[in-house]
């Protein structure tokens, strides 16, 4: 059934971001994550604390609260589980995707409450855990509210006092920067655990 997953997954969605081996790379990393893991859910994938030290580990990522963000938006059915599919997919994102994959993958990691917008409550948490990340003095509530009406005024195009997906696309083609405004989970290029001889020619990020 592994072999029977492995050939969807190629057939669906990945053929146009990575070559077969590659896609065969990525599978045989997950199941050997999850044997290490040694997971209560019968080998089936990765809890939420498993994909943490994975992005740790591989990916370098340090944050928690960004780690858990990243970890729900992979978790597409909402299992609390990331299967192979998920896996494959989320990575295709990080590795190879798009800029307008990318961009709605960060939208989708700072957003999260449901509702389809970054409110001013999300943007003060999010620029508070990345400044805390950042220095090690603690910065004042006061200078962080300042911050979230600066980044307002630049990001909240209809003025309606929060960050819908057309507001972030808008200020993000306009300053790539702000693609990881509220924090790095975007990964990428760091990551070489794809078989050298299997290098792509096609690599546009
Ligand atoms: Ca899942
Ligand atoms: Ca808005």
């Amino acid at each position: 059934s592994k072999l029977k997953t492995f050939k969807k997954i190629i057939r669906k969605i990945h053929l146009q971001y990575f070559k077969k081996s590659e896609v065969e790379c990525l599978v045989r990393l997950f199941h050997s994550l999850v044997e290490r893991a040694n997971v209560r859910l019968n080998n089936l994938g990765l809890d939420r604390n498993a994909f943490g030290a994975i992005l740790h580990s591989i990916f370098g990522m340090t944050d928690d609260m960004l780690m858990n963000r990243v970890f729900f938006v992979f978790d597409k059915d909402h299992d609390n589980c990331i299967n192979v599919k998920e896996w494959v997919k989320g990575l295709s994102v990080f590795l190879r995707g798009t800029f307008e994959e990318k961009l709605k993958f960060c939208f989708e990691v700072y957003y999260l409450n449901g509702d389809g917008y970054i409110c001013r409550e999300e943007i003060f948490d999010m620029l508070k855990n990345s400044l805390h990340q950042q220095s090690s003095e603690e910065e004042n509530d006061e200078g962080i509210k300042e911050l979230v009406d600066i980044t307002l005024k630049k990001m909240d195009y209809d003025n309606d006092g929060k960050i819908s997906f057309a507001d972030f696309e808008k200020a993000v083609r306009e300053e790539r920067l702000l693609l990881e405004v509220f924090g790095p989970c975007l990964p990428e290029a760091k990551v070489h655990f794809l078989s050298q001889k299997s290098q792509p020619n096609n690599l546009t990020h």
